[in-house]
């Protein structure tokens, strides 16, 4: 991931939930502006398994590939489901850490890099966010490779960046939820999560282009890029 985004000059990851269009044409489009693509259930569910596996074959290499079931099971399960997900081309899963047990998922031969949620963009998920240092602790002791953390609550990503120097910060909700692109890098993410506005937008490709180039421009006015 962080050798893509050297290379690539951005910090970009494009969700891939709702997508109207043939999944491989959009993702050409983006590709060249994006670290990454990240796959939702919106989007498993629409196009099935078999197109997942195909869009992790294509972009293997050229994109991260990043799954976000937001897995939330038992430890054994959770464990079967980053099997599959490796399987089907992944690098990277995204879980929750509320339901406990993610030191034991952590130690999963061959697991992908795991990235856990330890607060949520949307203002109802204060249940979640009061309890944010603790899953950040819990992520950290476990040795996750990254957090999950809001760019609607730039505190939340401020807290997190101090609590996990070392820790890659996924920032989603830039876009559509308000936030403006390179305002959660501001705060200390690395990458930022959009969606909507690139996908739902009649050019994917400019609207890619822009949030790279505002990423750059803003991160370099605030000297915050790692
Ligand atoms: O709002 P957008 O269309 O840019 O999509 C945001 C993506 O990030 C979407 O895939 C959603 O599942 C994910 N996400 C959040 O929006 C908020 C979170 O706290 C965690 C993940």
């Amino acid at each position: 991931m962080w050798e893509l985004a050297e290379s690539k000059g951005s910090r970009l990851i494009v969700a891939l939930d709702s997508v109207p269009v043939e999944p491989r044409e959009l993702v050409e489009e983006v590709e060249e502006y994006a670290v990454g693509v990240k796959v939702g259930l919106p989007f498993l569910l629409r196009w099935g398994p078999q197109a997942v596996k195909e869009l992790c074959e294509t972009f293997r290499g050229t994109l991260y590939l990043l799954c976000d079931f937001k897995l939330a099971d038992i430890p054994p399960v959770v464990a079967e489901e980053l099997k599959l997900i490796r399987e089907l081309g992944f690098d990277g899963a995204i879980v929750h850490l509320f339901q406990g047990g993610i030191e034991s998922v952590s130690t999963v031969a061959s697991r992908p890099d795991l990235f856990g949620l330890v607060a949520m963009t949307h203002q109802e998920s204060r249940l979640l966010d009061a309890h944010f240092e603790e899953l950040t602790r819990e992520a950290l002791e476990a040795g996750l490779e990254g957090l999950v953390v809001p760019a609607t609550k730039p505190e939340i990503v401020k807290a997190a960046r101090k609590a996990a120097p070392g820790a890659t910060l996924l920032a989603p909700g830039v876009g559509a939820q308000g936030p403006k692109p390179g305002s959660a890098l501001e705060a200390g993410a690395d990458f930022e999560i959009v969606g909507r506005l690139i996908v739902a937008s009649s050019d994917p490709r400019s609207a890619a282009r822009a949030v790279r180039d505002s990423q750059r421009a803003r991160a370099n006015a605030a000297r915050v890029m790692r």
